[in-house]
């Protein structure tokens, strides 16, 4: 490692990671529990860990993902960070400690545990699962386009070969199945959705399948204006934000779009660091900067959310 970088600014393989969520789990027997939500194409476990500090009924929670797209390393490095520091920061950070209170936690560090493994030991530039079609010879869907939100229009393809290939129907890979029954089973509690990728310095929400707005559009810009503000006046660093569809580009079948269509109203992507210099290699010492201005991001939207 590093000398003088900790656990938290460096990148970890997925048995790494699989090890750190059994003792997370292990060590906070009182605050954090280890739920199975399924498991991937090549049968590898999806763990959610739930943070939940108090008993408090009628608890409002939020989810975020991590790893949907195999390359963006750094996007399971921050639910690593995050999960540490809602830990570390209960009752001594003011906002961590008002948001815990009020909400519980769903964190899934890996969504797409067999893509991440192959960007570790084959090619590091992989963005789908593994899963292997019967009609070609080509790998992988985009889990990103394999949600039921107005599922493979314009903005992915039906074919195998290319990086945005939306997959056989809906939700026909196991790892956007588990996902979406998890949240199917959890709606009427989970208020706030976010999944994180990288990179481009995002704040993304519904819509991306269409150009459409949102209903509550107003309320989601104010959100995110408000979040990327607080990352320019803390960490000097430039956050876009807006409608996906409108910001970056059409793109069906995304998970922010799914879940908000389902209810949950507060629904984002974000993309972290950075503007494109690495891009995806993005080097381990800037995982807490990234984090760091992120994590500002996360405590601004939730703050608002709970204000509901
Ligand atoms: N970007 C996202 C992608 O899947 C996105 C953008 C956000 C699409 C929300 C759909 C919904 O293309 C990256 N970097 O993967
Ligand atoms: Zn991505």
């Amino acid at each position: 490692p590093r000398s003088g970088s900790t656990f938290y600014e460096r990148y970890h393989s997925l048995e790494d990671i699989y090890y750190w969520i059994n003792r997370t789990a292990h060590d906070n027997p009182n605050t954090v529990k280890v739920i199975l939500v399924g498991s991937s194409y090549e049968k590898r476990p999806l763990y959610v860990l739930k943070l939940s500090f108090n008993n408090r009924t009628n608890k409002k929670a939020m989810w975020i993902d991590c790893g949907i797209h195999a390359r963006e390393w750094v996007s399971p490095a921050f639910c690593l960070w995050f999960v540490h520091y809602s830990l570390s920061f209960y009752n001594i950070n003011q906002d961590i400690t008002h948001i815990l209170d009020n909400m519980d936690v769903y964190v899934l560090p890996v969504l797409n545990p067999d893509g991440y493994k192959y960007s570790w030991t084959s090619n590091r530039m992989w963005r789908k699962n593994r899963s292997i079609s019967k009609t070609t010879s080509c790998i992988g869907v985009d889990l990103n386009r394999n949600f039921d939100a107005n599922w493979c229009t314009e903005g992915a393809s039906h074919n195998p070969c290319t990086e945005i290939y939306c997959g056989m129907f809906p939700e026909s890979e196991p790892e956007s199945q588990a996902v979406a029954n998890f949240l199917r089973s959890h709606k009427d509690t989970v208020q706030l959705y976010l999944s994180i990728h990288s990179y481009s310095q995002m704040l993304l929400f519904p819509y991306s399948c269409t150009l459409e707005e949102a209903e509550n559009h107003r309320d989601l810009l104010e959100m995110a204006q408000e979040a990327a503000q607080k990352i320019r006046r803390y960490y000097r660093n430039t956050y876009r934000y807006g409608a996906g569809a409108k910001t970056i580009y059409l793109a069906p079948g995304g998970s922010d779009d799914w879940a908000y269509n389902l209810g949950i109203k507060y629904s984002f992507t974000f993309e972290l660091q950075d503007r494109g210099r690495y891009g995806f290699l993005l080097p381990p010492s800037h995982i807490s900067g990234a984090c760091n201005e992120a994590l500002i991001a996360v405590k601004t939207i939730a703050l608002k959310v709970i204000e509901k």
